[in-house]
């Protein structure tokens, strides 16, 4: 304790006490800085090493995760306590760094925190985005992307003095590389290298998120992902992606022969992990820079399919990266004739134009290099690997039996527990011990407890407790009132038609109405407050970016927004219902939604999510899923059983099915089910047109009934009755709270340490 405050105090220049909340934050991470830097592995001192690639790492603020990791977590509160400071003050002094959209880039940062915490040799490798994932804001219930910067207060960067020489458009780019430190749960620390371009200009930004897109050397990092609805932007992605992988290949070559690797053994040196399509290009490059070193071509492509290996992250076709090759000549023209002969190479052996690299209009797709030059192809959950396998791979598969596998996604329980919600982690911790913060399935201890009646209520008050937390939160930070003792039944991710935030729209709309029926039956006042007496009370969340090329994401957002002023204009109604949008959804806001949940919504499309890694942070936080039997719920409903949690709706295969026959008709739905005709129709009622814009709730309206191409009119009333029959199950408290206790004790086949022990068993294979 003396030694914690003596340092704080000497890197402040003054007592805790007399410092501001920026000193201490500043002081703080210095000394975090020093002890991750302890920490970092002697290079060297093991062979092989994995490089995980990704366009995006999601990270979130560091402070707190860091001193949790590296044990100072409970002497640095209690010191700022004793001083009259609060934690939760300092951690609000971070910028988060959002350098990821969603759950890709998120699932990145996870699998750091493992790699780092089982010890393996590793690190992370990714491109410094100056600006990272736009900041939402709504203005006139419409979503409005503003810049987003992190860069300024972060600290966390270390400047590594190294770069490399990036050939692209006939231009030469030198880059800079900067390192986050990953700290590890009681263990080593590794890298995160960002790679950087000293001339990207903050200040060509301008009108929300508008740039030049052609400036390169301006705008090369600028931004996470620009806008690729058209070309320019589309052409800038590929600059990122060459820069991140021509850099990426460069430093694993140097590291790999510095630790004594002869370029003709560099499988046995070093395994790159592609995170999606978005990396590929590391294939070819690896293969130039191997030949301009003197090793044959033959041998430079065996190498190279020795070393990758690729994780497909969705089956949704438009997110397959396929680009023209007129681009690629433009930007990267080094490697169109690699890319040429690896297409020859597969066209020589195989006679089925559905595997080729180079098609016939003469694009190039991605994941098909990927798979014919990678050592391994896996999907992220068990249905997602079938379905690639059956359907969309299906021709690979045929090929390359033996490269195919599953990694069920993961969480890291230090972060998406421990750090995000403490005191269930204590209380778990004291009832059952701290190993399960490492070996995660000792959280099934916690089921001899499943009828442990005091266990049972002091879960639900630390629920209690995290909602009144989240309340105070959404209010404090965001100006939005909420009442704690409500359900709260919580849909945050990115918007996307497939994830079907829509769905759960038109279920509120229904709600509503419904409500609005029963109070004017009701008629005088009196009558009124006994009319819904019998009602749950629920308030239901929402958070959600969208794209900002997204239009009809757009509308979504815009539609639940008028929805929400229109509930709130009624005095009596919102006493037992409320819908919020909370506004620009991240991952600090992540760590406050999550512990505070009892409804998880995870109603994609069956087929469509790849696994999700929501669902898993819910359940591990004792939330209870209402969901499809799609990706990840398939494996979590295996899990908790029928009675612990909430299924609906068409199973994959049927889906499947329509899509292939083309056979389903939205119309014919709309026409025949009032319950959801009247919702739908309310989209544009004259209570949601007097405060929205017609042309963006037209446009959603006959979206749904001329096409709902993700099929939310079938689904809608199997929907309807388990949320309604989640909500009557909810007011059996004890019941309920069993219920979320079987959720917590079966979530620990969900932590990342777990996914990243098989990539290290069947893939990777390092120390
Ligand atoms: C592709 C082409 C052009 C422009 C952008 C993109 C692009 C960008 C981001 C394609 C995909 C992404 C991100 C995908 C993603 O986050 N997928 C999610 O990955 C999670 C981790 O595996 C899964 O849990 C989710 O189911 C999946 O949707």
């Amino acid at each position: 304790m003396e030694l914690l405050e003596e340092r704080l105090v000497s890197e402040m220049g003054k007592s805790v006490r007399e410092a501001t909340n920026e000193e201490i934050y500043s002081g703080l991470l210095h000394i975090v800085q020093t002890e991750a830097a302890k920490k970092l592995p002697f290079e060297g001192s093991k062979k092989k090493k994995v490089y995980y690639l990704s366009a995006e790492f999601l990270i979130g603020k560091l402070l707190s995760n860091n001193l949790i990791n590296l044990g100072m977590f409970d002497e640095v509160r209690d010191l700022l306590e004793k001083n009259g400071k609060e934690i939760t003050q300092i951690e609000e002094i971070e910028e988060e760094p959002s350098l990821g959209n969603g759950g890709l880039g998120r699932l990145a940062s996870c699998f750091l925190d493992s790699i780092a915490t089982l010890n393996l040799s590793g690190c992370g490798v990714g491109l410094n985005y100056h600006l990272g994932l736009f900041r939402q804001d709504f203005v006139s219930l419409q979503q409005k992307a503003q810049p987003n910067p992190w860069l300024n207060k972060s600290g966390w960067e270390v400047k590594t003095g190294k770069g490399y020489d990036v050939t692209m458009g006939g231009k030469t780019y030198h880059s800079t590389l900067c390192d986050l430190y990953v700290t590890g749960y009681q263990s080593e620390t590794i890298p995160l290298h960002l790679f950087d371009l000293d001339t990207v200009d903050e200040s060509i930004v301008h009108d929300g998120i508008t740039f030049d897109k052609k400036d390169i050397a301006k705008n090369l990092t600028l931004f996470l992902y620009p806008d690729d609805s058209d070309d320019d932007g589309r052409k800038l992605r590929i600059y990122q992606q060459y820069f991140m992988v021509s850099n990426g290949a460069q430093m694993i070559l140097d590291e790999c022969v510095a630790r004594g690797c002869n370029l003709h053994d560099l499988p046995d040196y070093a395994v790159f992990q592609i995170n999606d399509t978005h990396p590929s290009m590391i294939i070819p490059e690896m293969i130039r820079l191997l030949e301009e070193r003197g090793i044959g071509e033959d041998e430079a492509v065996d190498i190279v399919s020795k070393c990758a290996a690729y994780t497909n992250h969705t089956i949704l076709a438009e997110a397959l990266e396929k680009w023209p090759i007129s681009y690629l000549k433009e930007i990267v023209p080094q490697l169109v004739p690699i890319i040429e002969m690896l297409d020859d190479r597969v066209r020589r052996k195989f006679d089925d134009p559905s595997v080729v690299i180079i098609d016939k209009n003469d694009t190039v797709h991605m994941a098909h290099m990927d798979i014919h030059y990678g050592k391994s192809v896996n999907g992220v959950a068990k249905l997602h690997t079938e379905i690639l396998k059956d359907t969309e791979l299906h021709s690979f598969y045929q090929i390359y039996p033996d490269k195919f596998n599953n990694k069920t996604n993961g969480i890291t329980f230090r972060r998406w527990l421990l750090s995000c919600d403490p005191e269930l982690g204590k209380y778990i911790a004291g009832k059952i011990g701290d190993g399960f913060i490492c070996e995660s399935e000792k959280l099934e201890d916690l089921l001899k407890y499943a009828d442990d009646e005091q266990v049972l209520e002091d879960l639900m008050q630390i629920k209690d407790r995290n909602k009144v937390r989240l309340a105070k939160y959404l209010l404090d930070v965001k100006g939005i009132t909420v009442d704690p003792d409500s359900i709260f039944d919580i849909q945050a991710k990115r918007l996307h038609e497939y994830k079907r935030q829509q769905m759960n729209l038109l279920w509120c709309i229904h709600h509503y109405l419904d409500l609005r029926r029963k109070v004017q039956a009701a008629g005088n006042a009196a009558d009124t407050a006994s009319a819904l007496s019998g009602e749950p009370k629920v308030t239901v969340l929402f958070a959600a970016k969208a794209a900002p090329a997204y239009v009809i994401a757009q509308d979504i957002i815009h539609a639940i927004l008028c929805l929400q002023h229109v509930i709130e204009q009624d005095p009596v109604i919102s006493k037992v219902f409320r819908v919020v949008m909370v506004d620009n959804y991240n991952i600090t806001a992540a760590e406050k939604l999550i512990p505070a949940c009892d409804i998880s919504e995870q109603i994609s499309l069956a087929s469509k999510e790849a696994s999700g890694t929501g669902n898993m942070k819910y359940m591990l936080n004792g939330a209870v899923t209402l969901g499809t039997e799609d990706g990840a719920n398939v494996e979590i409903h295996q899990l908790v059983g029928d009675d612990n949690i909430y299924i609906f709706g068409m199973r994959s295969q049927e889906v499947i099915d329509h899509y292939a026959k083309g056979d389903y008709v939205s119309r014919t739905y709309y026409e025949q089910d009032p319950v959801l005709h009247e919702a739908v129709d309310f989209l544009t009622s004259d209570e949601m047109l007097g405060c929205g814009c017609s042309e963006r709730l037209d446009r959603l309206k006959n979206e749904l009934v001329s096409k709902d191409w993700f099929m939310t009119f079938p689904d809608f009333e199997e929907y309807s009755k388990a949320r309604e029959q989640a909500y009557r199950d909810y007011a059996d408290r004890k019941a309920w709270a069993r219920k979320c206790l079987v959720n917590i004790a079966k979530a620990g086949y969900f932590s990342s340490d777990r996914t990243i022990r098989e990539y290290n068993r069947d893939i990777w294979q390092v120390e």
